[in-house]
């Protein structure tokens, strides 16, 4: 296929249709864009093999990816109207009038969505047929005829007019049409910088915990350059969501419902929250989607409600055996009610590390609950809390195949020395971590080339919810080595050493690395 005028035509259009999108969700809502709105949709669609090889080869650039694909998808089906439009200018409006209603279908469909969402995607149809339209009339020849009648244009864009003052039109066109771009481009990256600063903005004290955590014992963080910090700063902890755009969530409208089969349905308020007795814990958050070895793990303290108390308070119907939890998005998390009431920290987080919740770890309240993976229990941005049964409703991984329980997986891994590392000679640290929250970590064994396993040297940890560092020394001799880890949890159990993929209930198999030793 060749690239052409009527190529760039097309492109030129779909851009300033994009552009103009992005700037209408400025002012309507960030995840009314029409291409949040259509990317959000296919998150929601795609097949769960699909999420999980997405999650697994981009990882946090899961988003920016699927979002690039949504612009190659668009800018593909641009060069082919804008073809088109040569010869058949009013079968190109009208599939920008399709892609504009389909957009803005899906945009009203999309969770949270108000009347308003539709506006930005029907803008964006507007603006993009208006950019062709121009382009054609600029172009000239039999198409602008047959599409606009005698009169209708401006002088200086038809051929009465000298061809001088006609290219001179022509560049009027292409120069508000780049500065159309760039001001929809500026302002739509402005805005999402913005946005990010407006949830800073309004933010709360912290009150003081009622039931402090217990100070960290001094040999829980081994600190040793490569291993993992026993705690994980806020900055550097693992970001797994279907969030495109961050809820940002003004805290002095939140408000949480309890509702469902309980005897007294409540809504409170993040005053209401923060009057309450709160604790503070330490728990290590692991996701289901985290692969043999991989990141999708990290420790932090936080501060929240007992949801224990909350839900006595609410009174829990019999027969009720799911907390389904709900996000501001949409989200839907299915935990069961036996895990939440069996005494364990199960919590409506407010804070992480000492700070408010980050915005993009659910400020201004999220679930944890010790023991499961994230995706049964810890809903960010959390906004209702449903009692249900897990026969009446399934909560959104669920729907998609993976378990309706996520209780966590014993599992271990090595960080240093990294995979493929070259290390000398002569002994040698071997670090990691390993998690069986709830049963905690009993023993970790090491070993080299499949010979004899070694036992680790544990780290201390302040109780059973966390992970646990350990560490090895290893006399390396000159070669190509296999390490291997494996733990064994509180109960006795050690970890599965069967490799199984994470879908549909959590990964298992020993890490292993390689490294060489000159
Ligand atoms: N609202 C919302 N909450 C969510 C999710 C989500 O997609 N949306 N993902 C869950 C999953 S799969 C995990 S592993 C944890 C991750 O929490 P983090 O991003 O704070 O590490 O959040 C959980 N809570
Ligand atoms: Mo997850």
């Amino acid at each position: 296929m060749r690239f052409d005028g009527d190529s760039a035509r097309g492109l030129l259009a779909a851009a300033v249709a994009l552009g103009v999108g992005e700037l209408a969700a400025l002012v309507v809502r960030p995840s009314a864009s029409p291409l949040v709105a259509v990317g959000g949709a296919v998150v929601d669609t795609a097949p769960a093999a699909l999420k999980d090889f997405a999650i697994r080869t981009f990882g946090v650039h899961d988003k920016a990816v699927l979002l690039g694909c949504v612009v190659v998808v668009v800018a593909v089906v641009a060069v082919f109207v804008g073809r088109a439009s040569a010869r058949w200018p009013l079968i190109a409006v009208a599939s920008i009038g399709c892609a504009s209603t389909a957009a803005a279908t899906v945009a009203a469909g999309r969770p949270a969505a108000g009347p308003l969402d539709v506006v930005p995607s029907v803008v964006s149809g507007l603006a993009g047929a208006a950019a062709l339209l121009t382009a054609l009339a600029c172009r000239g020849g039999r198409a602008r005829q047959r599409v606009f009648p005698p009169g209708l244009l401006p002088e200086v864009l038809t051929r009465s007019a000298p061809e001088a003052r006609r290219s001179a039109g022509r560049r009027i066109f292409l120069a508000g049409s780049l500065g159309l771009l760039v001001v929809a481009a500026v302002g739509g990256v402005a805005g999402r910088l913005a946005g990010s600063g407006r949830a800073v903005a309004a933010t709360f004290r912290l009150p003081r915990p009622a039931s402090p955590a217990k100070p960290l014992p001094q040999g829980a963080d081994l600190r040793i350059p490569g291993l993992a910090p026993f705690t994980t700063p806020n900055h550097d902890f693992y970001r797994v969501d279907t969030a495109l755009v961050v809820p940002r969530i003004d805290p002095r409208e939140w408000t949480l419902r309890i509702t469902g089969m309980v005897d007294r349905p409540m809504e409170i308020t993040l005053e209401d929250l923060l009057a309450r007795p709160l604790v503070e814990r330490d728990i290590t958050l692991t996701c289901v989607s985290n692969e043999v070895g991989g990141p999708y793990a990290g420790h932090a303290r936080w501060l929240g409600a007992p949801l224990l108390n909350l839900l006595r308070e609410a009174g829990v119907r019999r027969g009720a055996d799911q907390l389904l939890s709900v996000s501001a998005d949409g989200f839907t998390c299915g935990t069961p009610l036996a895990a939440v009431m069996d005494g364990r920290d199960a919590l409506l987080a407010v804070a992480m590390n000492g700070e408010v919740l980050p915005a993009e770890h659910g400020f201004p309240a999220r679930m944890v609950v010790p023991g499961l993976y994230g995706y049964a229990s810890a809903t960010k941005w959390v906004v209702d809390l449903r009692l249900t049964t897990f026969a009446a409703e399934q909560a959104y991984w669920v729907r998609r195949g993976w378990a309706a329980d996520g209780p966590v997986k014993t599992m271990s891994r090595i960080d240093v020395p990294a995979p493929l590392a070259r290390v000398p000679a002569g002994p040698v640290q071997v670090a990691g971590v390993a998690w069986a929250q709830r049963r905690g970590v009993a023993a970790v064994e090491v070993r080299a080339d499949d010979g004899p396993w070694s036992p680790a040297r544990l780290a201390d940890v302040p109780g059973i919810d966390t992970w646990r560092q350990w560490v090895w020394t290893w006399q390396a001799t000159p070669g190509t080595h296999r390490l291997e880890v494996r733990a064994t949890d509180g109960t006795g159990r050690t970890q599965q050493t069967v490799r199984v993929p994470p879908f549909p209930d959590g990964a298992t198999g020993d890490h292993s690395i390689v490294v060489t030793v000159p």
